[in-house]
């Protein structure tokens, strides 16, 4: 059969074994093309069962260079229903052209997946900058099409959050082209921009202008080609994909966030200057600040510190909708994972928000803030976005549509406006470094605001974060949103006399889902209790 034809052209590797994990397959690109390919089968077959059009995006993000990797878009733009990760990973792990075949009938018949081609049978295919990732893309377009009937649509090079949205849209029947990506984006910040209150049109920062950090990958170049079309705001991307410099090498959201040093290509003349910095694939954003006389270290305004941003505005603006009527019952959440910073946790609840936590991985964010009217959610790595419900969005078309032509409306109304715009603006998909740093920077003009009084809406408590290497970092196993470990026994109750030794003290252990080692992150009231707390509990670990 065409199938079995196929797969003899891609054999896995021996002696690997590979887990879809929190990001999909992650490996050495050397390692990947049968599995590529075999995901390739893998979302042919989702948009069979759903009817609908899926995504495949072949990235591994942060990651260095020489690796790669490979995850599917689901047909509402969000990450693979987690109910199909185990066949992904029996998949991927099928030793031999047979097993694979009879594997997948298998799964076809428990799914009740029809196999004739009737309807919309298309996989929309896209890949960041890696070296590797041409030669993947044609592998994953062979797996596709090894399914009678699946079209595969190479869209060539796109940040991760653009082929998410592509697939959302295109299953939204609304126009689904990277141009109409940008138009989106673009006009939805001019409507925000056009909305700033008169008093505080003119932005009082040190300077007009964001210095952004492509990581020389995707981003960047993409931010080139958005930015022509604002011209509200002015952008400078340094690191971009066709600068030279090596994929996530010294330079990207992960590192700075990490390292908390300045990426190459920034230094002391930046100082003070609104900078930030996407990773490889552009789904991740975080602002920094170089201080004057720097050594080389930043000022790091993260994932939390967005989301503190957002949650401001967008409870501003609900509080002025709500004076009586209907759209009141709003409900507005927010979601973190425990490497949220506590000094963002109390900032958000002083201004009386619903925080909720979730275990590290986007999916289990999106999932939680999809139960909201609005759900905020940001991981402190700088991944995250503002989920709106359909209902609530209906709501305010309803009560903007009445709002007659040329006339801006009451403040109320320019509320509605401006929440709807907001749900334009950010990608309802997936995060998306691109669209939040349109509303990162259009929040600040709101507010009048510098990054430094943004900075200093809260101040971060000295934080550290280790990793250690273990046998077998699956004897780990945690709970409550990654806080509490079950086993091994008697961990928790050491790291609980061992915190509590530290004034604000406050630390957890997690196995890695993309590395083979054991995280550990202290918190504490300074820096050296911090880095005290950490490498005790990460003796206790070893
Ligand atoms: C992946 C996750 C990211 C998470 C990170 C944690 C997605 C799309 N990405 O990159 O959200 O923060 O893994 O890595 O879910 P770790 O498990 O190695 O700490
Ligand atoms: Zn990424």
């Amino acid at each position: 059969s065409l199938l079995l034809n196929s797969s003899s052209r891609f054999i896995p590797p021996q002696g690997v074994k590979l887990s879809y994990g929190t990001a999909g397959f992650r490996a050495d690109a050397s390692l990947l093309p049968s599995t590529v390919f075999r995901v390739g089968i893998l979302a042919a077959l989702r948009s069979l069962k759903t009817r609908s059009v899926t995504g495949l995006m072949i990235t591994a993000s942060h990651n260095q260079v020489s690796d790669n990797g490979v995850k599917v878009a689901d047909p509402n733009g969000g990450m693979l229903s987690q109910h199909w990760e185990p066949f992904a990973d029996a998949l991927a792990n099928a030793p031999s052209p047979q097993h694979l075949i009879l594997l997948i009938n298998e799964f076809v018949e428990k799914e009740g997946i029809s196999m004739d081609g009737a309807g919309t049978l298309e996989v929309l295919l896209g890949r960041d900058t890696r070296p590797s990732g041409d030669a993947l893309l044609q592998a994953a377009k062979q797996g596709v099409t090894s399914i009678v009937g699946a079209v595969a649509t190479d869209l060539g090079i796109l940040t991760t959050p653009q082929l998410h949205w592509m697939v959302r849209a295109r299953n939204k029947g609304m126009k689904a082209s990277e141009q109409d990506y940008f138009e989106q984006l673009s006009s939805s910040f001019r409507c925000l921009v056009d909305l700033i209150p008169t008093e505080k049109s003119k932005f009082n920062g040190v300077n007009d202008k964001v210095v952004v950090d492509g990581a020389n990958g995707v981003g960047g170049v993409k931010l080139k080609d958005l930015g022509k079309l604002l011209n509200a705001l002015a952008i400078e991307v340094r690191n971009s994909s066709e600068d030279g410099g090596v994929l996530n090498d010294g330079v990207g959201a992960d590192y700075v966030q990490k390292e908390k040093v300045v990426p190459h290509g920034f230094g002391s003349k930046d100082a003070g200057i609104r900078c930030a910095s996407l990773d490889g694939d552009a789904d991740r954003l975080v602002y920094f600040i170089v201080p004057p006389e720097s050594s080389g270290r930043i000022d790091l305004v993260d994932g939390d510190k967005i989301l503190s941003l957002f949650a401001l505005f967008i409870r501003e603006q609900l509080s002025f909708l709500n004076e009586k009527e209907d759209i009141n019952q709003a409900r507005l959440g927010v979601v973190q994972t425990a490497y949220a910073n506590g000094a963002s946790t109390n900032y958000l609840k002083q201004l009386g928000l619903e925080v909720n936590f979730t275990p590290t991985g986007v999916k289990y964010l999106h999932e939680k803030a999809a139960e909201f009217d609005i759900g905020i959610y940001f991981e402190a790595n700088g991944h995250g976005t503002v989920l709106f419900s359909e209902s609530f969005v209906g709501g305010l078309e309803a009560r903007t549509n009445k709002i007659a032509s040329g006339s801006k409306g009451s403040e109320r109304e320019k509320a509605a406006l401006r929440l709807l715009a907001v749900s334009k603006l950010i990608n309802q998909a997936v995060g998306d470094a691109l669209s939040g740093l349109l509303l990162v920077e259009v929040i600040l003009q709101h507010m009048g605001w510098s990054i430094h009084r943004w900075n200093d809406l809260y101040h971060d408590l000295p934080s550290r974060q280790l990793k250690v290497k273990v046998a077998d970092r699956t004897a780990v196993v945690t709970t409550n949103a990654e806080t509490v470990v079950v086993s091994p026994p008697g961990l928790q109750e050491a790291i609980n006399e061992e915190t509590a030794r530290y004034p604000q003290g406050r630390c957890f252990v997690r196995p890695s889902g993309t590395e083979d080692v054991v995280r550990v992150y202290a918190e504490a009231s300074t820096q050296e209790t911090a880095d005290t707390l950490a490498n005790s509990v990460a003796r206790l670990v070893d």
